[in-house]
């Protein structure tokens, strides 16, 4: 079916499932994966290491949690970059659940100038008394040192609770080097401090009155558990700014006092989801210029939909339960779709759009251009599916479903022209997908004819098993010429383009299959694309963009990226797509000769090195290095480096991708100047 489990598995080491949280790159390199051993190893200590650092009552508090030290990955999904951030959004979900619970509206999110990261919120603060069963802790003890011991205090607690992260605060104690709990509560400041592993160093102490109210978790994540411990901001703002989207006038402060001048944003939303929708077709150019946005409540959930369409080919539906990204859909999306079709099918036959005697629009068709926040909340969210981002609830259908057949038809009724344009665009989506599946039709014969041969300018590999088969491509002949003398033609397959490939961002699937290079790509990937993609296929489990580090490079990469987000979606979420890392500098200190990745490195390299007789290279492209160079630093499995993609939150990933290869060169511009320090991540 999808090639989930063994790509998966063949990197340095894989998180347990794509996180839902945010767009990122993971790093795997040989390197890193030495230090998750390492790390491993420092997890268990001697026993009798352990009994000389800790009295007995803390020795039971370590075996409270540390079923999250020994398996980090049951709980945040990897020891990555991916599940660092986690960390944050562990406590941030708990103070958006004070927000949905009517108690909080403002949340701050500060990254201190040593690393860690502090979350406060004005919530009505984590309880103080002494625990009804354990009347020597504190409640505020028990939930920062007991699994999975959340909401379950204070009776009526929360009316509806952030159902998949809420592995509860106490999982980011666990994997913490130290942590700081601050509460205001019922006039007093109340304060507790916890030592590496969530051990508290005494009981949580009153330290005098307070007018404030509100939660302040101050944490900083154990670097003997993560691969790396610093945040990156762009990931915790991506994250934050949807938060702020899905919470309408919830307000989130973000700080970054690490950088000179501090970094400040401030998130909050009059307009929640329509202004999601408004910053999703953002860079797009939208069909019309209202919103369509309704909600429905019942006794214990609600659900709200926004939606709009642009002029674009693609389908942007983006649904939440419980602020959580449900990124394989579920009963909500399903009953939204169902009710769409009907309710524009119904629409357009009754105006007389469609003839009584013509087929009806198909659901795809009529998603075409299409973006849609649709958000539920509700009491018991049941998560299914291969990444639990999946909701399973059935009456969550019949609502949405009602919802969009009642307020969708009568939006339609007030506002025809609208409703025109909605249907002439369904129509015109529907005769592209006759002439798609024409142009389709054609390479799959052409492919058939051709059998297994595969394009003239792929320089296949010899292993026919895809688990251990890479996929190079290659930008420019002359970095191909040198990638294939360096290669292991055994493993390692090289494909070099030419030139800038199509910009699937803006073509329909008839243009796409008709060029040259994508056409190249993929029978050389195998898995077909779109609606017929198969990762079962997949002919390679590493896909590997090698281009220049320069701008033009970056730009290739980027045209690739879309082209796989948009048609390949799936090889991204199941972690076969790679950037190789070409050094930018080589330093010869006499006959030693060392690569270095980056300035940064570089830098490091000569404050490391203080003597004045180091050689210092700079490759401006993938052709200046010789061939032996090139395998040596970019393409020996042994020791290159690789930067794995990971789309873990489709609605940001969209919104990234659209504002750097849609249409408006002013979003492309202040995306790219944003992220100008970060190009490294540019394209992920
Ligand atoms: C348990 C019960 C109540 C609130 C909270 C936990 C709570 C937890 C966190 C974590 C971060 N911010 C938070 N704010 C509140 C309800 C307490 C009550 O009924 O007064």
């Amino acid at each position: 079916m999808s090639p989930a489990k063994s790509p998966a598995k063949s990197p340095a080491k894989s998180a347990a499932r794509p996180a839902k949280a945010s767009t990122q790159s993971a790093k795997t390199t040989k390197a890193a994966s030495k230090t998750a051993a390492k790390a491993a190893a420092k997890r268990a200590p001697s026993p009798a290491a352990t009994k000389s650092k800790y009295t007995a009552k803390d020795i039971t508090v370590l075996k409270g949690l540390q079923p999250v030290r020994e398996r980090p990955g049951m709980y945040i999904g990897s020891t990555g970059p991916s599940g660092l951030h986690h960390l944050v959004y562990e406590v941030v979900d708990n103070s958006v659940d004070e927000a949905m619970a009517g108690e909080a509206d403002r949340i701050d999110v500060t990254i201190l100038a040593d690393g860690s990261c502090r979350v406060s919120d004005n919530g009505r603060g984590i309880p103080v008394d002494p625990h009804p069963e354990n009347k020597r802790k504190s409640a505020a003890e028990i939930i920062m040192t007991t699994l999975h011991a959340g909401g379950k205090f204070g009776g009526e607690g929360y009316k509806i609770s952030g159902g998949l992260h809420g592995v509860g605060v106490s999982v980011v104690n666990a994997l913490s080097s130290h942590l700081e709990l601050e509460i205001n509560r019922d006039g007093a400041r109340w304060v507790q401090f916890y030592a590496k592993g969530g051990v508290p160093q005494g009981p949580l102490k009153r330290t005098g009155p307070s007018k404030k109210r509100g939660t302040t978790v101050t944490f900083r994540p154990d670097p003997t558990i993560f691969e790396e411990t610093e945040f990156r901001s762009q990931t915790l703002l991506e994250r934050l700014q949807e938060m702020a989207f899905l919470n309408k006038n919830l307000e989130i402060r973000f700080r970054d006092e690490r950088t000179t001048p501090v970094h400040e944003q401030v998130f909050k939303f009059a307009g929640g989801i329509v202004d999601f929708v408004r910053h999703l077709n953002a860079a797009k150019e939208p069909l019309f210029k209202r919103v369509i946005d309704f909600t429905e409540t019942t006794k214990d959930s609600e659900v709200e939909i926004a939606m709009q369409w642009n002029t674009g080919y693609y389908e942007g539906i983006h649904s939440f339960a419980n602020n959580i990204a449900t990124t394989e859909g579920g009963m909500h999306e399903e009953g939204f779709k169902k009710s769409l079709t009907n309710v524009l099918n119904r629409y357009a036959k009754g105006k007389g759009l469609v003839k009584d005697k013509d087929e009806n629009l198909q659901g795809e068709d009529i998603r075409e251009g299409l973006t849609a926040i649709v958000t539920v909340k509700l009491r018991n969210p049941q998560f299914e599916g291969q990444t639990k981002a999946k909701l399973g609830n059935t009456e969550m259908r019949s609502l949405v479903e009602k919802a969009t057949n009642d307020k969708l038809a009568e939006w339609l009724e007030m506002h025809p022209s609208e409703g025109k344009a909605i249907i002439a665009k369904s129509l015109q989506a529907s005769r592209a997908r006759v002439a798609a599946r024409q142009a389709r039709d054609l390479t799959r014969r052409k492919s058939l004819l051709e059998s297994s041969a595969m394009p003239g300018k792929l320089a296949d590999c010899t292993s026919k098993d895809p688990s251990e088969s890479e996929l190079f491509i290659v930008e420019g002949d002359s970095a191909g010429g040198s990638a294939k003398r360096a290669r292991d033609p055994r493993t390692q397959a090289i494909l070099p383009i030419r030139g800038k490939i199509l910009n699937v961002e803006r073509a329909r699937l008839d243009r796409m299959l008709k060029n040259e290079e994508i056409q190249t790509l993929i029978q050389a990937i195998g898995t077909g694309i779109g609606e017929d993609f198969d990762g079962s296929k997949v002919r390679y489990h590493k896909i590997i963009l090698m281009a220049d580090a320069d701008v033009d490079g970056a730009h290739i990469r980027t045209l690739l990226l879309t082209f796989f987000h948009r048609q390949l979606a799936d090889l991204a979420r199941y972690g076969c797509i790679y950037i190789a890392q070409p050094p930018l500098f080589r330093a010869d200190i006499g006959k030693e000769r060392t690569y270095l990745k980056d300035e940064a490195a570089l830098r490091k390299f000569e404050s490391e090195h203080k003597t004045s007789k180091i050689e210092v290279n700079r490759f401006k492209g993938l052709g200046e290095m010789d061939w032996q160079e090139l395998g040596e630093t970019t393409m020996n499995k042994a020791t290159r480096s690789l930067l794995r993609i990971s789309v873990e939150d489709a609605a940001i990933a969209d919104g990234v991708f659209s504002r750097l290869m849609g249409d408006d060169v002013e979003q492309r511009k202040a995306f790219i100047q944003e992220n100008a320090k970060d190009v490294r991540f540019i394209d992920a």
